[in-house]
């Protein structure tokens, strides 16, 4: 049995070869006509942003039981409008859980109910969810409790959380500039709250009805040249930037979009994402309505088979890097606009690696784990040890050089770094 094209695509993602879903090529392997799909459908996906689809899903399935998501009347997930007091904050997948009650309504949920929404609602893969979802705890919470928006409470249980602004006050940790809908903290003043205008440009970068992983990748492309031209603070952290970024891109095609027979990998047409975003109106006249992120109803989500696990994810994050080698400069600009300086990542970590070969074997991956951990110098001793064990799952088996520390100083240039938020 000929299986070129599989061993071409294989060959040039090597380091994730593990993830390949070995017993679903076999089975493909051994039935002629599924063979012919799949290298057809490899043949046809193997170049752009969109070549990591190739390797992690190479043979389409789609199994509606199994896929559909039951947000009606009665099925105790149906919308339910945010209060004013229900914390809601830059990330539209957690709101719109929250909405549907797959998180607690207020906002404010364990470390083990994110996992078990994002594994199950939207097929996000375990080892990524357990690490976003510590990761949350260890940047933004008390560990074992965050918010998605700002400081919970003390009715809401936020009293142990003396570390706790929620994703809103994580600002170069968590959160980043440049993100898709929402606006940059110190260009604008908020860093959550959805801009009807660009949304628009998404759309804009998206014709023909459909959002696709590459008009994404394009219009992200265009976010970071717009906020380097605009934002004299941007800043584009060693793992806010490289890291966050990406996946508040990727994540609204392989998250968001709705699956079907015809379309198992996925179609996210106009729709469904004005749903998940909280968009009324439509094209040339959309109105961000906060909080009213939701998932629409008769939605499927990914093919179980295929979860987005970290692998997948990193390759289509290698994937933009590769059409957009900007996406990599961490560095920001130094107080005006257009200033954009980069700082050298072997200087940045005391030789461990350097950006000739980042793009190479584990590199990345090796690098933006162990950044998350540097992404909160301040971070508690407890909280520490936690993240690490986290992180060593993830980085364990890796092989990657061991980051000791990363030099604050070489980030210490951009007033994007330094200066402090405000939250009210
Ligand atoms: C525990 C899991 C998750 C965590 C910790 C998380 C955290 C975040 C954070 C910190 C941001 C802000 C990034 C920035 O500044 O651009 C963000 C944005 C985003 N997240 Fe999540 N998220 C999670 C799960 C999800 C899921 C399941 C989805 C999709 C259903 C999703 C979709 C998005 C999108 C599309 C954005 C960009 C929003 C925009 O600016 O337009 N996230 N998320
Ligand atoms: C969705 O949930 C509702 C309420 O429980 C139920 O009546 C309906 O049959 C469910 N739909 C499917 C397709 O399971
Ligand atoms: C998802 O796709 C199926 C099959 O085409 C369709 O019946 C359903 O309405 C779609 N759901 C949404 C939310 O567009
Ligand atoms: C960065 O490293 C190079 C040598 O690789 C050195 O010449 C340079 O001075 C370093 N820059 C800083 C800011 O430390
Ligand atoms: C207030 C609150 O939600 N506390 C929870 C924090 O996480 C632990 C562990 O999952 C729960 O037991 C608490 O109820």
């Amino acid at each position: 049995m000929k299986l070129s094209t599989f061993q071409l695509v294989i060959a040039t993602l090597a380091p994730l070869v593990n993830a390949f879903p070995a017993a679903i090529l076999e089975a493909a392997a051994n039935d002629p006509t599924l063979l012919k799909r799949a290298e057809k459908f490899l043949a046809e996906r193997q170049a752009g942003a969109d070549a990591a689809t190739a390797l992690f899903e190479p043979v389409p399935i789609f199994d509606a039981k199994k896929q559909y998501v039951n947000v009606s009347k009665g099925s105790g997930h149906e919308y339910v409008a945010p209060s004013s007091s229900d914390l809601r904050g830059p990330c539209p997948g957690l709101n719109a859980f929250a909405n549907h009650n797959f998180l607690p309504h207020n906002g404010y949920a364990s470390v083990q109910q994110y996992v078990d929404a994002t594994t199950k609602v939207v097929g996000m893969g375990p080892v990524l969810a357990i690490f976003l979802s510590a990761l949350g705890g260890a940047l933004d919470g008390d560990i074992l409790n965050w918010s998605i928006g700002g400081k919970p409470s003390l009715a809401q249980g936020g009293a142990t959380g003396i570390l706790g602004n929620g994703l809103i006050g994580s600002h170069n940790k968590y959160e980043g500039d440049a993100s898709p809908t929402r606006p940059d903290l110190y260009e604008s003043g908020n860093n959550w709250k959805t801009v009807s205008q660009q949304f628009q440009e998404l759309i804009d970068y998206s014709p023909g009805g459909q959002v696709t992983l590459d008009s994404l990748t394009s219009f992200r492309s265009h976010r970071f040249d717009k906020q380097v031209a605009n934002n004299p603070y941007f800043f584009n952290g060693p793992f806010s930037g490289v890291l966050v970024q990406p996946a508040a891109y990727t994540f609204i095609y392989r998250f968001m979009a709705n699956h079907s027979a015809e379309n198992p990998i996925g179609l996210l047409n106009y729709d469904v994402i004005q749903s998940w975003f909280g968009i009324q109106g439509s094209n040339g006249n959309y109105n961000a309505v906060q909080g009213t992120e939701r998932i629409p109803d008769n939605w499927y989500k990914r093919a179980v088979e295929y979860p987005y696990e970290t692998t997948y994810f990193l390759a289509d994050a290698i994937n933009a890097a590769k059409l957009h080698p900007k996406f990599l400069n961490i560095g920001g600009n130094t107080g005006t606009t257009n200033s954009f300086t980069g700082v050298d990542i072997a200087n940045l970590t005391g030789g461990v690696f350097n950006s000739g070969t980042l793009l190479q074997g584990n590199n990345l991956a090796c690098f933006v784990y162990q950044l998350s951990a540097q992404a909160k110098p301040d971070i508690l001793l407890g909280a520490l040890d936690q993240l690490k064990n986290v992180i060593g799952r993830v980085v364990g088996g890796l092989g990657c050089p061991q980051l000791k520390a990363i030099d604050q100083k070489q980030l210490q240039q951009f007033p994007g770094y330094t200066r402090q938020a405000v939250y009210g």
